[in-house]
């Protein structure tokens, strides 16, 4: 049998155009099908009003290149979405990579011929390729999540999601704008919409904690530094659990003394970010070192928000770290503004969208527009949504009707030569995405590699590997308590999704060992046909 290509990588993020440059280089052929305009993927789309990355610019950033490392120039500490798309276009154009990427396409439908060992990719525009592989690069929160709530139709104004923001931007000066959501999407949105519009109504069903960013234009002498020790600064990264070079504290919050404990806080605080959360080591594994931590952001939102209800309203009741932590700039001191006000929903659903804004607790609330800032389906959604074939026509959303189960995140049994970057099972969405796309896509290469020197067609996990992978993933998840609660690492945002913690727990670093000792043993755990 004939194909079109070595391999279909279905995206062009960061995951498909470092995938394409890498099979490339390895003598492959490869054909991207990507659905925007454009490479850039979460970048392409996420065009909310101050969308940006809370990974600083320097570590979120491909390493694969030290050419492309000392040339691009990263102006901010966190770097905005144009930035980061303008860093995506500039790969593209530097690697040549647009001429292999079928750009306003869709995948709809993957088969996997049994009798001729390949894939067939339908696509949205009534074509069919064939290639040995099929490698999904289509990213983690992908996939927006559009509540079910009744009348969403009805609503006579403009409906923007987060997710999916228009391209030529949304201009809300004068006008009264309705939020649903206060996860990172809308605490970063927030206080830019609040700015611009004339009146700003929040619609929050859980209060989320957030540290301030503190974000800054970067200084040229620091960005030399970083630029002249860069590779120490990403081997520092990758032992690290969430592949960000950032200093953890080992000791544990409850066995410090108490003025110690607020001063690391504090030091943490001023120094803004995600690193907050390694301000001690058992922060995620002990409910109360957790409430420690909890209690101390607990307390700056009440000396920020002036209001002490509104300051009651916005104060998380939950375990701190548990659902993802935002990093923001003047989310809070956005509710003092008089043009914003902040509805609890959290006792009761909306009601009802209404053709003039939306009824809750018995209340309507009018606005012009209104914004969905509403999240993904997160990890699965996205692969779910194309009718995926494998071994005896099965398909993976049957597969995965219980849950996604995976052996290393990339690979499913029954569904031979598909592997799935930052799949379910994998660290993703817990660690630094590049750094963990780009071991991926470096696993998958040399994978291919191999199997081609060894005139080997097929590759599939086995069965009783992949149940220990589940396991292990399972098992990280119970030690900690970021499994304990109901947020979209364990599909709770969406209704009827399984509830299982998807995400491997057990960091970077060992995942990059568990990695290393499947190749080192001959791909263990997959059988070679
Ligand atoms: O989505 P979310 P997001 N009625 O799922 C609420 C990454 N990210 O787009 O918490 C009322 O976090 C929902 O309420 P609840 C990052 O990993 C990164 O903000 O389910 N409310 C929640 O408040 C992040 O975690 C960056 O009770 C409803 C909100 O909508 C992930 O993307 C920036 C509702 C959804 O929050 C997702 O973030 C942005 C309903 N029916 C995003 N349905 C950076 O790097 C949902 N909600 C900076």
């Amino acid at each position: 049998m004939s194909t079109d290509f070595d391999a279909v990588i279905v995206g062009a993020g960061f995951g498909g155009m470092y995938m394409l440059h890498r099979l490339r280089q390895k003598g492959f052929t490869a054909r991207v099908i990507e659905a925007g305009k454009g490479v850039g993927g979460t970048w392409y789309w996420n065009r909310y009003p101050g969308a940006r990355c809370d990974v600083e610019s320097v570590q979120y950033s491909y390493q694969f290149s030290a050419e492309l490392e000392q040339e691009w120039e990263w102006t901010e500490r966190y770097a905005t979405q144009p930035e980061i798309l303008r860093y995506a276009n500039h790969v593209a154009d530097r690697f040549d990579l647009r001429r292999d990427i079928q750009f306003e396409t869709r995948i709809t439908a993957a088969t996997f011929d049994e009798a001729a060992n390949v894939w067939r990719v339908k696509t949205d525009k009534g074509d069919t390729v064939v290639a040995r592989f099929v490698i999904t690069a289509m990213g983690c929160l992908s996939s927006p999540n559009t509540p079910r709530i009744e009348g969403l139709a009805d609503f006579k104004g403009p409906t923007y999601h987060t997710g999916n923001w228009p391209h030529e931007g949304v201009d809300f000066t004068g006008k009264t704008v309705g939020v649903i959501g206060t996860g990172s999407s809308a605490i970063q949105s927030i206080p830019i919409m609040a700015q611009q519009a004339k009146h700003l109504t929040v619609f929050q069903r859980t209060a989320n904690y957030t540290v301030p960013a503190h974000n800054k234009p970067l200084d040229p002498a620091y960005v030399a530094k970083v630029k002249a020790h860069y590779p120490e600064m990403r081997k520092r990264a990758k032992t690290k659990p969430a592949g960000i070079d950032f200093v953890i504290n080992m000791a544990s919050a409850i066995e410090t003394p108490e003025a110690e404990r607020r001063r690391l806080f504090e030091e943490r605080w001023a120094y803004g970010g995600l690193g907050f959360m390694a301000s001690f080591s058992d922060l995620l594994l002990n409910d109360e070192s957790n409430k420690i931590a909890a209690d101390f952001v607990r307390s700056k939102i009440h000396e920020v928000v002036k209001d002490p209800k509104t300051a009651e309203i916005l104060t998380p009741k939950n375990i701190i770290g548990c659902k993802r932590l935002c990093v923001d700039t003047g989310y809070w001191e956005t509710f003092n503004r008089p043009n914003v006000t902040l509805v609890d929903i959290s006792d009761e659903p909306i009601e009802r969208i209404t053709a003039s804004g939306l009824r809750a607790k018995g209340q309507d609330y009018a606005f012009d527009c209104l914004v969905l800032a509403t999240g993904f389906d997160a990890m699965t959604g996205a692969l779910l949504k194309v009718d995926i074939r494998g071994r005896g026509g099965v398909a993976l959303k049957d597969k995965w009707r219980e849950g996604p189960k995976s052996y290393l995140g990339l690979t499913v049994v029954g569904f031979p030569n598909l592997f799935t970057i930052t799949g379910p099972g994998s660290p993703s969405v817990l660690t630094n995405m590049l750094p963990s796309i780009e071991q991926h896509v470096d696993f998958i290469a040399d994978c291919l590699e191999a199997l081609r020197a060894k005139g080997v067609n097929v590759i599939e996990p086995v069965d009783e590997a992949q149940e220990a992978w589940v396991g292990q993933v399972g098992g990280f998840a119970n030690i900690t308590l970021r499994s304990t609660c109901s947020s979209w690492y364990v599909g709770a945002n969406i209704p009827g999704k399984p509830r299982v913690f998807m995400p491997y727990i057990g960091g970077l670093p060992a995942y990059i060992a568990a990695c290393e000792t499947v190749v080192k043993n001959d791909y263990e755990g997959f059988a070679l046909a």
